[in-house]
């Protein structure tokens, strides 16, 4: 059906189209409407609440405006298109941020539309903090896969690039995080509480999903080949509906779109049910189609092999496909066009069906000839790899699979041979090869789909993350496939991260510092970060080093304050003496290969030589002088099923029971653990770093993303060489960053060591173990501390224990010793960070794998 008005009613339409509103008054106009209108209240009954839902649905009003020109612009020119599919999108807050990319340039200096926003909502008597506060986050995701894909969409966004993202609207995203007498307790995240203002939703849209079923072969032509079309008939259906979140550019009126499905039942009525007079059973079954949808799985870098998983991610390609197949058929193109007009990111694993499905869709459904398919298909995807951990790589095992998608199975299997007959053609006879990269792994009980596998070969690139990583993917996991297709098919994308978020949103005062001093008022340094480097040549500057400590100082107690409250009023943090207490953070997922026990060991050891000095007679003040006051801050979350992650973290909160009720050490040493670390605490947490670890295990942190924002908030890092760690080293300079601990070249002797020759555990880590063990903290951690002595010691603690320990000190000396000198390397850092923006990285993407230009207004 046409859904065109007809030529002659445009005008009046064009007469009452809508408009933006452009300033404080028309703002403040469309926030009463929306108070009156929208929620039904008035100004005798308008809380913060209200005004946070008011003032959304106002900068939403704006987007959509944007988003459908920008949509029809993206049609209208018919180019290339970006999907970037992640079952993890962990967008935290959008009020603020709209704000901010609401920015166009077009302001009179020094007041940029924020900060309109912010007075007039003043003078409607509210507070802008407080209506922000209001928002819950959209925390759609783990950890860093998750966040990652939110910078990116941003990053799309500012670029102009054609781009949507397409992922899943759960209900219940990442669990929230209760500390109960030290223990994670998971409560559910239902975010959608309220009306979410971000959203709308487009029932209009249904997309039906099948599942089970089986391979109906009778009508084809070719008699019984699996290769040609055939015909699934589905067992189960389920419709999805999209969900559409305007992602606004910054300085840009272009607004991409990101897309998330949710199941809902289908309306077609089950009459044998009906005839049974099973009336009830057909109601519960229809309930089930919406569990799909209900809630994320809250395991970062572990597969845990559910059904309901793999229906998720069925269901989530499945629709996305469809979607896409519909508008490119729009197009009017022919098939070959397709990966002229296509270009779709696989964000891990997880969306690898989506290679299966196209395949699918092309054979089955639009006859084309395999090969002929199976070459658009392979031009069109390209896959990233985001670790080389076994635990995180995803397997399918052939029975379940085979069950809920018949047909994908079949498809597979002829991948495969196709695949190997190729391989064989190349390396003739070299059986051992063809079972090494088998997409189909025969060697383990039953058979099982290895994902990763499937998803190079249906791909024509393959990236890792970070330059480590993109190596080490190369010479390990990955080894045999670059023998088969040669280098050229695995690239890296060193990862990056949104300094829209990041520091202009997170950490406005050093924003505003930077665009006072390289004079840049229109803040086109978060555009181009390059301009940073005019920071260099103040790095000295005693004035800008007092400036530049201020900000930190501010942020400090910003962070003081979160604490306070989440201690409930506990004063944790002595205000008198920030100044010269550094602030030592770690979040991130809790994992032992991040190695939060190696950094609360450190803890243990630091107070347990404060307390021999002090019962050897050495007065407190002595005592600073070699220990200076410190708190160490911890923060993230543990899969609800990962014992070790949920010990440490009682371990942490034990310690600081201990520690910051010892009335001896004055203070001096505080160990902090902030529940329910997410992405707005992150905006807080992170600008007030003094000192930020990134320890992980040499080669196994693929990147790491919140190495480079606390960069970019003026933090220095203590970490180990690994992931992203190495090119921060080598743009903000080795005398910048305190690096220590064993390489990853060398991880696989030392594990071997620890095997088959043991060695006595170093004496400091022997010391912090024997006081862990003699129970001074409440809780059994004797799973941990025996995971060191008689298991392999598998995350080399008792190998980087050590240099850890005596770079803590080096760094001890630098901030209390040389105030000068770190606030040098503070500000170093910062002007050369400009690597690390997702804008640099989506702009590789576009240029090395997508083949995609940017839309110019
Ligand atoms: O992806 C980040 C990396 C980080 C890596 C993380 C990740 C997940 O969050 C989940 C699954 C997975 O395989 C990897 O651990 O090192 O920075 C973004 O690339």
């Amino acid at each position: 059906i046409d859904t065109m008005i007809p030529l002659q009613s445009r005008e009046i339409w064009k007469k009452h189209g809508v408009k933006k509103f452009e300033d404080a008054d028309e703002f403040q106009s469309k926030f009463i409407q929306h108070v009156e209108t929208t929620l039904a209240r008035s100004l005798y009954n308008c809380d913060d609440l209200a005004a946070y839902q008011a003032t959304s649905q106002s900068v939403r009003d704006n987007l959509v405006i944007d988003w459908n020109k920008s949509q029809q612009r993206q049609t209208a020119r018919d180019s290339k298109r970006v999907y970037y599919l992640s079952l993890e999108f962990l967008m935290g807050r959008a009020l603020d941020n709209a704000l901010i990319n609401s920015q166009d340039g077009t302001e009179e200096p020094g007041v940029q539309k924020r900060e309109r926003i912010k007075g007039a909502i003043d003078q409607l008597g509210f507070k802008l903090e407080d209506v922000l506060e209001q928002e819950p986050d959209a925390a759609l995701g783990n950890g860093g896969l998750g966040r990652l894909a939110a910078c990116f969409i941003d990053s799309m966004a500012t670029g102009d690039y054609p781009a949507w993202g397409y992922g899943l609207r759960y209900q219940y995203g990442i669990f929230a995080q209760k500390i109960i007498e030290g223990y994670q307790v998971e409560t559910p995240d239902y975010w959608l509480n309220f009306t979410n203002p971000w959203e709308i939703e487009r029932s209009e849209i249904q997309v039906p999903i099948n599942f089970y079923g089986y391979v109906d072969r009778s009508g084809s032509e070719s008699g019984d080949s699996t290769l040609s079309a055939s015909k699934w008939i589905g067992g189960e259906r389920v419709i999805a509906v999209p969900y559409d979140m305007p992602i606004p550019g910054f300085k840009t009126e272009n607004v991409n779109n990101l897309r998330m499905w949710s199941a809902r039942p289908t309306t077609e009525f089950d009459f044998a049910k009906f005839n049974s007079g099973d009336y009830k059973n057909s109601v519960e079954q229809q309930q089930r189609a919406e569990s799909i949808t209900a809630v994320l799985y809250p395991n970062d870098n572990f597969q845990e092999g559910k059904e309901l998983r793999l229906k998720q991610q069925y269901f989530w390609c499945a629709a996305s496909l469809h979607d896409i197949v519909r508008r490119f058929k729009k197009s009017k193109h022919s098939w070959e066009e397709f990966p002229n007009q296509v270009a779709i990111q696989l964000n891990d694993t997880h969306p690898t069906l989506a290679i299966v499905e196209l395949q699918r869709i092309l054979v089955d459904l639009e006859h084309l000839d395999w090969h002929k398919a199976w070459d658009i298909v392979t031009k069109t995807f390209a896959y990233t790899n985001h670790t080389v951990m076994q635990e995180a790589l995803e397997k399918w095992p052939v029975g379940l699979f085979g069950h809920l998608l018949p047909r994908h199975l079949e498809i597979i299997y002829d991948i495969n041979w196709f695949f190997l007959k190729f391989v064989e053609s190349k390396f003739p006879r070299d059986v051992d090869l063809l079972s090494k990269v088998s997409i189909i792994e025969e060697a383990s009980q039953e058979r099982q789909i290895r994902m990763a596998f499937l998803a190079i070969v249906g791909s024509h690139k393959v990236n890792g993350v970070a330059e480590l990583h993109s190596e080490l993917i190369k010479t390990t996991i990955f080894q045999d496939f670059v023998k088969i297709y040669g280098p050229s098919k695995f690239t890296n994308v060193t990862n990056g991260i949104t300094p829209r978020r990041w520091l202009k949103q997170a950490n406005p005062k050093l924003a505003k510092l930077i665009g006072d001093t390289i004079n840049d008022p229109q803040d086109d340094f978060l555009l181009n970060m390059s301009k940073l480097t005019e920071l260099a040549k103040y790095a000295e500057d005693a004035d800008f080093q007092t400036k530049w400590n201020d900000v930190k100082q501010f942020n400090k107690l910003r962070l003081a304050d979160l604490i306070e409250k989440l201690y409930e009023g506990e004063d944790v943090i002595n205000r008198d003496h920030i100044r010269n207490t550094l602030f030592d953070i770690q979040v991130k997922r809790i994992h032992e290969y991040k190695r939060q026990q190696m950094n609360i060991f450190g803890c243990i050891y630091r107070y347990l030589s404060i307390k021999k000095l002090l019962s050897e007679g050495v007065p407190i003040n002595e005592v600073e002088k070699k220990y200076p006051r410190r708190v160490s801050i911890f923060g993230g979350k543990s899969a609800p099923g990962y014992y070790m992650a949920k010990l440490i973290i009682k371990l942490i909160n034990s310690v600081s029971d201990v520690v910051n009720h010892d009335e001896e050490i004055n203070n001096i040493l505080k160990v902090v653990f902030i529940p329910d670390y997410n992405v707005s605490k992150a905006e807080t947490i992170i600008p007030a770093s003094d000192l930020s670890e990134h320890i992980s295990t040499a080669g196994t942190e693929a990147s790491g993303t919140s190495n480079m924002k606390f960069v970019m908030n003026g933090g220095l890092i203590i970490g180990t060489v690994d992931g992203a760690n190495v090119e921060i080293t080598r743009e903000v300079g080795e005398d910048n960053i305190f690096l220590f601990g064993n390489l990853a070249e060398n991880v696989d002797e030392l594990r071997y060591q620890h095997q088959y020759h043991p060695k006595p555990l170093p004496e400091e880590l022997e010391q912090v173990l024997q006081v862990v063990e003699s129970g001074t903290f409440d809780g059994d951690f004797k799973p941990l501390v025996d995971s060191i002595r008689h298991h392999g010691d598998y995350y080399l603690v008792s190998d980087d224990f050590k240099s850890y320990v005596q770079t803590q000190s080096l760094v001890d000396d630098v901030y209390h010793k040389n105030k000068k000198e770190w606030l040098k390397k503070s500000i170093l850092s910062v002007a050369n960070v400009g690597f690390f923006s997702s804008d640099r990285c989506i702009q590789e993407y576009a240029d090395e794998i997508w083949n995609v230009e940017p839309l110019n207004n």
